[in-house]
């Protein structure tokens, strides 16, 4: 084999492979679950999803052995009031990134089966239109409550 011959052949079989793995990765950065107070019966996750494909991803349920239920919301505001509309699924366009964050879009977690609290770790579950299924174990962390983000998870 010529040496071109070779050097096509490795790139060919490098751009494959990358590809093949690209198209259903997502990655997850800084996830965490604010600390609620005593009585909150609701709990909010927030975090940084990066889609590498060139296919957009769309989450489309989430699930923990921690809560009865969670639905994805975003914040909005509406004549000076922060609402949280209901979304069906989690879009993340494609080489783009979602970020999960106060007065945007989060998790909302319904219901938790035990009190939860700093330092613990959530299973958390995320399942993709495509039937993948993620497992990330969140932890539970203290929020930081600056006047920006209290009132509006
Ligand atoms: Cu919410």
């Amino acid at each position: 084999m010529k040496l071109h011959q070779f050097l096509a052949l490795l790139f060919a079989t490098l751009f494959f492979s990358h590809s093949a793995i690209a198209e259903s990765t997502l990655t997850f950065e800084g996830e965490w679950i604010a600390e609620a107070p005593p009585s909150s019966r609701v709990m909010v996750a927030y975090m940084t999803i990066n889609n590498a494909s060139d296919q957009i991803a769309k989450i489309v349920s989430a699930s923990s052995e921690n809560f009865k239920s969670i639905s994805f919301h975003q914040t909005q505001q509406e004549n000076d009031m922060a609402k949280m509309k209901h979304m069906s699924t989690l879009t993340i366009a494609a080489k783009g990134k979602l970020v999960l964050e106060a007065g945007s879009h989060h998790i909302m977690l319904f219901n938790p089966v035990k009190k939860l609290k700093a330092g613990d770790q959530v299973k958390l579950d995320l399942k993709l239109e495509n039937g993948d299924v993620v497992n990330l174990v969140v932890p539970v962390k203290k929020q930081q409550m600056d006047h920006n983000s209290h009132m509006h998870h």
